[in-house]
């Protein structure tokens, strides 16, 4: 039962060395990286974990969707994606795997510690979060309470099944993954989770933050026309 443990990544050399001595020894490590400037790559050169410079464009939903691929020509049997900032202990990613097995999940979401989002993460993103997790959970007729975390654990058929559909290309990658396990009919569930202060600096601008709202508003219009038997296609980027 092999793991890979993919880290996407801009910019992340001083988060990258202290997340080294955590990534637990049994997991492959990916590090899919988005033409990072500083010393990322020396970093995972070093540990002797795979580099590879995203393809189809920038943002971390290219990130993403290029891990996948790299993925799927392994023979590991389940994808972890942790964001590569510090926020996510890899250990928990054991723990998510455990909790996918034991009840036969498809794809598991780490639900973020709610008192640490608000220190680390603001009120603001807690609201918004919060705001548009009880609206999916609504449409999706259970219950999500962190649809932009950044923990989640695929089984091998998953990734094969969500990786054609996928179209996001920035960090509306989450609500894109979730949307399309949903619509694919997989099986979801979600297993609380820790989440710590970032090591360097956030590339979520304010312009960003407003624009994942939008895109949080987009995804459940799309769920509402899956539920209404209308099919919308997103361009791919
Ligand atoms: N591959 C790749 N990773 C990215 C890109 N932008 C951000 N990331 C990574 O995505 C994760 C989340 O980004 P971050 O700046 O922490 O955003 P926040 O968590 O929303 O504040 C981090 O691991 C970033 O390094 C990108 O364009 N390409
Ligand atoms: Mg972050």
């Amino acid at each position: 039962m092999k793991l890979l443990l993919l880290l996407p990544t801009l910019n992340e050399e001083g988060a990258l060395k202290a997340l080294a001595n955590e990534i637990p020894n049994e997991f492959e490590v990916l590090v899919v990286d988005g033409c990072s400037t500083d010393g990322t790559k020396d970093v995972v050169l070093k540990h002797n974990w795979q580099f590879i410079t995203q393809r189809y464009g920038r943002g971390k939903g290219c990130g993403i969707r290029t891990g996948m691929e790299e993925f799927l020509k392994t023979d590991c049997d389940y994808l972890g994606i942790i964001d590569a900032d510090y926020t996510c202990d890899p250990k928990e990613v054991a723990r998510i795997l455990q909790a996918l097995k034991d009840d036969d999940f498809e794809v598991m979401l780490g639900s973020r510690d709610k008192a640490n989002q608000l220190q680390y993460l603001g009120e603001f993103s807690v609201f918004v979060n919060w705001l548009i997790s009880s609206m999916v959970s609504h449409v999706y007729k259970q219950k999500l309470s962190d649809v932009q975390t950044s923990y989640w654990l695929f089984t091998r058929d998953a990734v094969d099944r969500i990786l054609p559909c996928l179209a996001a290309s920035g960090f509306e990658i989450e609500y894109d993954l979730l949307y399309n396990a949903w619509r694919l009919g997989l099986k979801i569930g979600e297993t609380p989770v820790s989440i710590r202060r970032r090591i360097g600096k956030s590339k979520f601008s304010t312009y960003h933050r407003f624009k994942q709202i939008v895109y949080g508003l987009k995804y459940l219009f799309l769920s509402l026309g899956h539920l209404h038997g209308k099919r919308y296609f997103l361009q791919k980027a």
